[in-house]
């Protein structure tokens, strides 16, 4: 063996230590979840016009699920059931009401901030990831806070017709990101990424938008023509063969009806706003990957991205939230990082509450005996590893939605069902639930259902509230 071969054998020894080094220490978490982001993602290929550079990038160099659903449709009962782990009929809450820690049966339930503090890690958080954050009981979840992300607002109405909920209102507003709420937060998180930190680190960055109000500055709204805006697909005859109670458990007094949305012509300028308010929020999104991959911690963060559930713009004469049907229920989620692998998206169900389970299996914590999730690892090696769990969903007490790789059950409270193939009907047009050639799939997805939901909890004022009404 000559001298030079045996000098390259050394160097890869070397390396190879080296490298074991590095992959002994625990990896940092960056979770970056949006509000109210539907699958309108280049990604995702829910709009195909939505531009999404910064989250498509992050895409390709990580695994995508791309059939990926929240627990429950609503903000605040959706973030508790990601950062609890548990299904909303196990934590009871089912409306934007009661805070984690007001919970009876997440009492003794870890966030995953503090199942992360608790093994070593240091927390930060900034923005609205619990949407009534971590206080009272949880405060010590958190070691450092990024602050929250309000922004200025205009001081009048600027589009929104009278009548309708100040909430709702949308408008090229303000002149500079500078003065957005999220892009204040996205450029503390760069900034804290720069920082050196004595423990591995779990951060949770919460953007608002799209949220509504959708105030973005005007050069969101210039990415998107009003007049050439593609519109959903959305024919009145679709809710033909819908159960009858699926407007009164949808209803949502403050979210304007479509009815109302045509009238008013305004579903060209509010779907501008929609896609406007993506675009910078992805833009926000840019600002802390870019910042991640110039420190570091490039190589040793595991980056997961959501958002806390779809929403509709006019899909089902509905807007908003708080539906069973795939543009409520479909999220943003995605996972990147060191171990893996990059490009290909997995079809295989997945729910916002697996997100724990494997961030804990990722990171070599202790188990979390609580979580109900399902650890997605398995599809991080490999997209096509089947995987026999349903994504489920629930909205209100007592209604639920089962999503495979193929189906879509809705049953609700009353027994009334609906059911799409989703083989050929990605807009869930047609409901099967009646076709008799289909009742075994129904009997097999029922199997599903949830059993024993915990009933939803309300605070004493609530309590009081609802006997006086
Ligand atoms: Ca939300
Ligand atoms: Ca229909």
């Amino acid at each position: 063996m000559n001298i030079r071969i045996l000098l390259v054998i050394s160097l890869a020894s070397i390396l190879v230590v080296g490298s074991q080094a590095q992959d002994s220490s625990p990896p940092n978490v960056l979770m970056i979840s949006i509000d109210d982001l539907n699958d309108w993602t280049g990604f995702l290929d829910g709009h195909p016009q939505a531009h999404t550079p910064h989250m498509d990038k992050l895409a390709k160099q990580g695994r995508v699920f791309a059939n990926a659903h929240c627990a429950i449709p609503v903000c605040s009962s959706s973030r508790v059931s990601v950062m609890s782990g548990l299904a909303a009929t196990t934590h009871g809450s089912y409306e934007l009401g009661p805070a984690y820690e007001e919970l009876p049966a997440l009492a003794d339930v870890p966030t995953i901030q503090r199942h992360f503090k608790d093994n070593g890690y240091y927390i930060l958080v900034g923005g609205k990831v619990l949407h009534h954050d971590f206080r009272n009981r949880l405060a010590g979840d958190v070691d450092r806070s990024l602050g929250r992300n309000k922004g200025a607002r205009p001081k009048e109405r600027m589009n929104i017709p009278a009548g309708w909920s100040k909430a709702w209102d949308w408008g090229e507003y303000p002149e500079n990101d500078s003065e957005m709420g999220d892009f204040q937060l996205a450029e503390k998180a760069a900034a804290a990424l720069h920082e050196k930190f004595e423990k591995p680190f779990f951060m949770s960055v919460g953007f608002f938008r799209p949220h509504v109000p959708l105030y973005t500055p005007p050069k969101w709204f210039d990415l998107y023509d009003v007049e050439r805006i593609e519109l959903p697909d959305n024919p009145v005859s679709d809710l033909d063969d819908l159960p009858k109670n699926f407007l009164s458990i949808n209803d949502y007094a403050v979210a304007p009806k479509h009815v109302e949305v045509l009238e008013h012509r305004k579903q060209r300028s509010m779907t501008q706003a929609y896609l406007a308010s993506i675009s910078f929020v992805d833009h926000c999104v840019g600002v802390v990957l870019d910042a991640l991959e110039s420190s570091p911690y490039a190589d040793n963060t595991i980056v997961v991205l959501w958002s806390d559930h779809g929403f509709h713009l006019g899909e089902k004469q509905h807007w908003a939230k708080r539906t069973l049907w795939e543009e409520s229920t479909r999220v943003p989620l995605l996972f990147a990082g060191p171990g893996i692998d990059s490009g290909l998206a997995t079809k295989e169900p997945a729910s916002l509450i697996d997100i724990y389970p494997t961030l804990v299996e990722l990171c070599q914590l202790p188990e979390n005996l609580h979580l109900e999730g399902v650890s997605l690892v398995p599809q991080l090696d490999n997209p096509e590893t089947p995987r026999e769990q349903p994504a489920i969903t629930s909205s209100y007490f007592g209604n639920h939605s089962i999503r495979t790789r193929e189906w879509r059950l809705i049953v609700y409270e009353d027994g009334a069902q609906e059911l799409y193939d989703h083989r050929n009907d990605r807009d869930e047009f047609d409901n099967l639930a009646g076709d008799p050639a289909h009742q075994e799939t129904i009997e097999q997805l029922s199997r599903w259902l949830p059993q024993n939901a915990t009933p939803e909890f309300r605070k004493v004022s609530e309590r009081a509230k609802a006997r006086s009404n």
